[in-house]
């Protein structure tokens, strides 16, 4: 995890880094625009054009496998099983925004928007990076994400649809949250934003059963437009399908590089026994897929989720994970939360977890990007 350059600087990535570097020169001289987007791009792309990268936990601060972080311990020092283990934060902190849609005041998982506030804004100033999912309801029924039996509901949220009106009210709860995630200078905190995810598989509305590619490029866009009017200049868009498709498959929805940052992509290891071969086989192949995408969309690229639910395997971090990634020059990965209320729905580790050891060994390697190398 200790950043030092390594000297094999992909000639995309350096692209990449001039053309960030283009746009918030441009950005300045149109008008004295905040350019902490192209700040966080930047550090992204170096990490991956220095053979690195950065480790993400979805909703580490704020639950862990034993504990809660509830209302006594507001002013407590931020926790995180992570750090529980390895004694730094991770690089990446995930939050999920699905229930504010709706005003609630907690998301689907319990977390107070107000706690997530605080942790997002805590987590930029001490040099982090912060990723939002949003698995937000079905806007035709009201039920949630998974709720995906009908096959029209992107459709219905189009403009010139039923449903568009109301969702353009749930964009706008979800920009006025985004538009007061603000550092102490009044500047909005980048966010990777990665809406409508896994949109390959039928799990969600917006999956693949739903509707045309065309429909699932104009929600999208639609959602890019309405959010940039908002003034939400700050968000890095992730596209992230799930594991196992083609490059047709994957690129069968892509909204286009005008609306798109990082070309991103979900994949769990399942099951035991033949498990990890399988996995390693899926991770390896999707990764060099990527690589390709990467160099040939001038995109990050990056390991949206991640994760084997309860770790089966002790070594898995250095064992599969490392292996499958390592050399594929992603910017960062994420693995996901560690529910306190479940007994197996968990994929970081904790203290006395037995993959804990093996941990340690992969927040040890030069590869590995934690919060402390990002100050
Ligand atoms: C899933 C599970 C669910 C959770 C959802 C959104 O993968 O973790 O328990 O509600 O993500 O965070």
């Amino acid at each position: 995890m200790t950043s030092y350059f390594r000297g094999f600087g992909l000639v995309m990535i350096s692209a990449i880094i001039i053309a960030l570097s283009l746009t918030s020169v441009k950005a300045g001289i149109k008008k004295e625009q905040d350019n902490s987007k192209e700040i966080v791009m930047k550090k992204l792309a170096k990490a991956a054009s220095d053979g690195e990268f950065c480790f993400g936990h979805q909703d580490s601060y704020f639950y862990g496998k034993n504990w809660v972080r509830g209302e006594a311990e507001k002013t407590a020092p931020w926790r995180s099983d992570i750090k529980d283990v390895c004694g730094d934060f991770p690089a990446v902190l995930g939050c999920d925004l699905g229930g504010i849609e709706l005003g609630l005041s907690a998301n689907l998982d319990g977390v107070q928007f107000d706690l997530m506030r605080e942790a997002i804004k805590a987590h930029h100033k001490m040099g982090g990076i912060v990723t939002l999912s949003w698995h937000q309801r079905n806007p035709l029924t009201n039920g949630t994400s998974w709720d995906s039996a009908q096959d029209s509901v992107i459709r219905y949220i189009l403009p010139g649809h039923p449903g568009h009106v109301k969702y353009l009210k749930w964009l706008d709860k979800i920009a006025d949250y985004i538009i007061e995630l603000k550092d102490d200078n009044g500047n909005l905190i980048p966010l990777i934003f990665r809406p409508y995810h896994e949109h390959t598989e039928k799990w969600f509305w917006w999956g693949v059963q739903d509707s045309t590619p065309d429909d699932y490029k104009q929600m999208w866009r639609m959602t890019y437009k309405y959010l940039i009017s908002k003034g939400l200049t700050n968000l890095i868009w992730a596209y992230s399908p799930n594991l196992g498709t083609d490059k047709d498959g994957y690129m069968r929805n892509y909204p286009g590089d005008d609306y798109v940052d990082i070309l991103g992509y979900d994949g769990y290891q399942f099951g035991e026994g033949a498990a990890r071969d399988t996995y390693l086989k899926a991770i390896k192949s999707d990764m060099a897929m990527l690589k390709e995408l990467g160099i040939k969309h001038n995109k990050l690229i990056a390991v949206t989720e991640t994760g084997y639910e309860a770790i089966p395997d002790k070594d898995w971090w250095t064992k599969t994970l490392m292996n499958g990634v390592k050399g594929s020059g992603i910017c960062y990965l994420l693995v996901w939360r560690n529910a306190h209320n479940q007994k197996r729905h968990y994929y970081a580790p904790f203290p006395g977890e037995h993959s804990a050891e093996d941990f340690l060994k992969f927040y040890d390697l030069p590869e590995t990007l934690f919060l402390n190398d990002l100050k």
